[in-house]
C-alpha cells in the first residue's frame, strides 16, 4: 500500500509536466493558509495562449502577480498558441480538481466539448481577454461564469475614427495624380479566428464603410507577432501596389512595429509616407510614436490579473458577479504620447 501512495504524487507531477502546466506559487506554507477573501487557499488552473506579443507578456505577468497577491495557488500553462495544448492543460486541471479555471481561448471556436467537460466536473470558468463562440443555440453564459476583457469592436471603431479624422485634418485627402481621392488601406490582421481578430475586423469594417473613398488594397494575418508583421509588410513593399498604400491598420502594436522596420528598409518613411494606426498601447508603440514612426495606438488593457482574482473569489463565495465588465481604455497619438509615457505600466 505504501508503495502505491509514493507512486501517485510522481504520476500527478508527470501529468503536469506533459500538459505543460507548472505550479506558480509554492504550497500552502509558502503563502499562508488562506486566499484573500476565502476561508481556505484556493487553486486556479490558468491556460494562457502563449507569449506572442508584449501585450500577452504583460497580461501573463499581471495574472501571476495577482495570484501571489491574493495568495491563490496558480497552475499556469503556456499553450504556445496551440488550441490542443489548451485542451490538454484544461483536462489536467479537471483531473487535479482545481477550484476554478481561467483561460484565454486562442481562437473563438472548438470549445464546446471541453466546456461541457468542465461544467460536468462542476468547476467554474472565467474567460479572460478573448471570447468564445459556441454552437448555434448554446449560450456562453451557461458554460462561462464571467468574461474579463476588452471590447474589440470598439477598439477598432476608435482606430477607424482616428484615421478618418487625421486624414481630414492633415489634408491627406487631396486628389492623387490619377485624380482620385481614394485612401488606400493595408490591414495586418491578428491570429485568424481569434476573438481579437474577429472583433477588430468587424469594428473597423463597420466604421470605415461609412467612408466609401477608403479602399482596402491589402489584408493578411500577421498572427499578432512582430516577425510576421514584418514579413507581410516586406512582401507588400515589393508588390506593384507598394506606392499606393496610404494607411496601415495593424490589429496590434507588435505587427505595426515589425511593419515599420519593413517600411524603413524599403526606403519609405513610416508615419509620414504611410500613416500607421495600431492597437494595444504597449511601450514599444510609445517608443515608435516618439520616433514619429507610428501615428496612433488604441489602448487594450492587459492588466487583468486583479480583476480575474477578485472575480474568482466572488464566484467561489457564491457572490453575484457581472458577466462582463468592459475594460476602460484610452488612445494615444503624437499629441499625448510623450506626456502619458512615464506613467505607462506595460
Ligand atoms: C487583445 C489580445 C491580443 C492583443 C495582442 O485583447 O487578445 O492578443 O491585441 C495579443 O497583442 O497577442
Amino acid at each position: 500500500m505504501k508503495k502505491f501512495f509514493v507512486v501517485l504524487p510522481a504520476l500527478a507531477a508527470a501529468l503536469m509536466v506533459i500538459s505543460g502546466c507548472q505550479r506558480e506559487s509554492g504550497g500552502a506554507s509558502a503563502g499562508g493558509d488562506v486566499s484573500r477573501g476565502m476561508d481556505r487557499r484556493i487553486v486556479m488552473g490558468y491556460s494562457q495562449i502563449g507569449a506572442e506579443s508584449e501585450w500577452r507578456t504583460a497580461c501573463t505577468n499581471s495574472v501571476k502577480a495577482a495570484a501571489e497577491e491574493w495568495n491563490i495557488e496558480l497552475i499556469f500553462s503556456d499553450a504556445q498558441q496551440k488550441q490542443e495544448n489548451q485542451m490538454q492543460a484544461i483536462r489536467s486541471f479537471i483531473r487535479q480538481k482545481v477550484d476554478i479555471i481561467g483561460f484565454t481561448p486562442v481562437v473563438e471556436t472548438g470549445w464546446d466539448a471541453i466546456l461541457q467537460e468542465i461544467k460536468d466536473a462542476g468547476i467554474p470558468v472565467i474567460c479572460v481577454d478573448r471570447q468564445v463562440t459556441l454552437a448555434a443555440g448554446k449560450n456562453q453564459e451557461d458554460y462561462i461564469t464571467a468574461f474579463i476583457g476588452s471590447n474589440m469592436q470598439a477598439e477598432a471603431t476608435k482606430a477607424a475614427q482616428w484615421i478618418v479624422n487625421y486624414m481630414k485634418t492633415t489634408g491627406n485627402t487631396k486628389k492623387k495624380d490619377d485624380g482620385s481621392t481614394d485612401i488606400n488601406v493595408a490591414i495586418l490582421e491578428g491570429t485568424t479566428g481569434s476573438g481579437a481578430q474577429v472583433g477588430r475586423t468587424e469594428g473597423w469594417n463597420a466604421e470605415i464603410a461609412k467612408y466609401p473613398n477608403y479602399k482596402t488594397i491589402f489584408r493578411q494575418t500577421g498572427n499578432f507577432t512582430r516577425a510576421e508583421g514584418q514579413q507581410v509588410m516586406e512582401a507588400w513593399m515589393k508588390s506593384p501596389q507598394a506606392n499606393d498604400i496610404d494607411v496601415l491598420l495593424a490589429q496590434n502594436d507588435d505587427m505595426a512595429i515589425g511593419a515599420i522596420d519593413a517600411i524603413n528598409a524599403a526606403g519609405k518613411k513610416p508615419g509620414t509616407d504611410i500613416i500607421i494606426v495600431s492597437i494595444d498601447a504597449v511601450k514599444g508603440a510609445f517608443d515608435a510614436m516618439l520616433r514619429k514612426e507610428l501615428n496612433a495606438t488604441i489602448e487594450c488593457n492587459p492588466l487583468l490579473g486583479p480583476q480575474v482574482m477578485d472575480t474568482a473569489v466572488k464566484i467561489l463565495n457564491n457572490q453575484p458577479v457581472t458577466w462582463w465588465v468592459e475594460s476602460e481604455e484610452s488612445q494615444f497619438d503624437w499629441t499625448n504620447a510623450e506626456a502619458a509615457y512615464p506613467s505607462r505600466q506595460y
